[in-house]
């Protein structure tokens, strides 16, 4: 449903950059499914109120996130390593000191942050909506159940298993459109010293980066500080920490608790300065990022034509959700990339979303390496270079488009 109005604060959402019709960023499909494809108009709207850029149009959550969904986090060994320092943080924290903690996980996928709880028999309770995924935690010993997390919920949460001292989250807050029911839900949930982490994707370094890819059907939102401190401000509650993250090109972890429950600490305020500084709070800054978004397609479709010409073979690193984005918007089909590389079974053999590229397993790439790659999960570059030195060795070169479009 197309929205005229901010999803939090209720005023006027006025409309940013139009990325044109996109299919799902996740939507990996066989041929059969072509005919019938779901698409949508794409496009991101400001609220200077809020200070919250989101999508004006959204499709339904059913439809991104069921049995079949083709993100399984501990694809990555160095996000298996982040979310292991990011539970022991919590563990470690003074807000874990009970005798016998509770922590509830929003959108755990497959247990690639709670397993580390469930190893050290912490009461824990996963909430994924997707079904496969949520199997795959159980099947890990996480004890998981597959919902939407809405106040109903938490309240049945709250009967089975009492309040919480941590709730957590990681890549999920920013997906979901009903955020303020679900953070009525979670002030609700949440012990009086009970404490909210949670960390997605950084506004700040998507305008920075002009890492456009962020924005996809998922991530309806793309948070900040001021964003995420309007937001709980509604239901009472306040940041009381903010801690910079490498993942995702650069993501936020916020800390946040009811109002007065701690100390708050310095580095809110510094956060908020920097972002006014920013332009995070203005609509101008946004206009300039389009700029810079026209600036990067025209780049990048420039080079891979100009590579095809030459004769060049061309494919991409990664079948990420972020690459639905560039594909589409750039109109990159398979005439100028021959095949995408995944390591996940439940999109090899598939086609991307719109633009219908063949998804190959790894070992393509590897037998049958390319002059060239896009490297479509530039977010995971440092753990990707490291075990490709081959590829560069025998020649091949990357191709990345962050922060801007260059060959490597
Ligand atoms: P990656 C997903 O986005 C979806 P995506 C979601 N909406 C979200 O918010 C973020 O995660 C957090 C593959 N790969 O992590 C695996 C290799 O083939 O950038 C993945 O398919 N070889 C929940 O999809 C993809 O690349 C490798 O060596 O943009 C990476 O996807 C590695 C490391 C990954 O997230």
């Amino acid at each position: 449903m197309k929205r005229t109005y901010c999803r939090i604060s209720g005023e006027p959402l006025v409309e940013v950059v139009e990325f044109g019709r996109q299919p799902l960023g996740n939507g990996f499909l066989e041929p059969k499914a072509f005919a019938n494809e779901y698409f949508f108009p794409m496009a991101i709207g400001f609220s200077e109120v809020s200070m919250m850029l989101q999508l004006i149009e959204q499709p339904a959550p059913e439809k991104m996130f069921h049995d079949q969904y083709a993100f399984y986090s501990s694809t990555s060994r160095f996000m298996a390593q982040h979310f292991k320092g990011f539970a022991e943080q919590v563990m470690q924290s003074k807000y874990l000191t009970n005798v016998d903690p509770f922590v509830v996980e929003l959108g755990c996928n497959d247990g690639i942050m709670l397993k580390n709880f469930a190893e050290k028999n912490i009461r824990h309770l996963g909430i994924e909506p997707s079904l496969n995924v949520a199997q795959e935690a159980n099947k890990h010993g996480v004890r998981t159940i597959s919902d939407f997390f809405t106040e109903r919920l938490a309240e049945k949460i709250i009967r089975e298993h009492g309040k919480a001292d941590a709730f957590l989250a990681a890549n999920v807050m920013c997906h979901i459109p009903d955020i303020v029911g679900v953070v009525k839900g979670i002030s609700k949930l949440l012990k009086p010293t009970g404490v909210v982490m949670f960390e997605d994707p950084y506004l700040g370094d998507i305008i920075t980066k002009t890492s456009y890819d962020q924005i996809y059907d998922e991530h309806v939102f793309l948070f900040s500080a001021l964003s995420i401190q309007y937001l709980f401000g509604l239901q009472g509650m306040e940041l009381i920490d903010v801690l910079p993250q490498k993942t995702h090109g650069g993501s936020m972890r916020y800390v946040l608790a009811h109002r007065g429950a701690y100390p708050v600490k310095e580095s809110v305020s510094e956060l908020i300065a920097q972002e006014k500084v920013q332009g995070l709070d203005r609509l101008d800054t946004f206009k300039v990022f389009q700029t810079n978004v026209t600036h990067s397609k025209r780049k990048l479709v420039t080079l891979l034509k100009d590579l095809k010409s030459q004769g060049k073979r061309v494919v991409g690193y990664g079948a990420t959700s972020k690459s639905t984005t560039i594909l589409n918007y750039c109109c990159i089909g398979p005439e100028l990339i021959e095949f995408i590389s995944d390591t996940t079974p439940i999109k090899q053999g598939k086609y991307t979303p719109g633009m219908h590229i063949p998804v190959v397993p790894y070992e393509m790439f590897k037998s049958n390496p390319p002059d060239y790659a896009v490297l479509f999960a530039w977010n995971h570059a440092e753990e990707i270079m490291a075990k490709e030195r081959d590829f560069m060795e025998a020649g091949g070169r990357w191709i990345i488009h962050v922060p801007e479009v260059k060959v490597l």
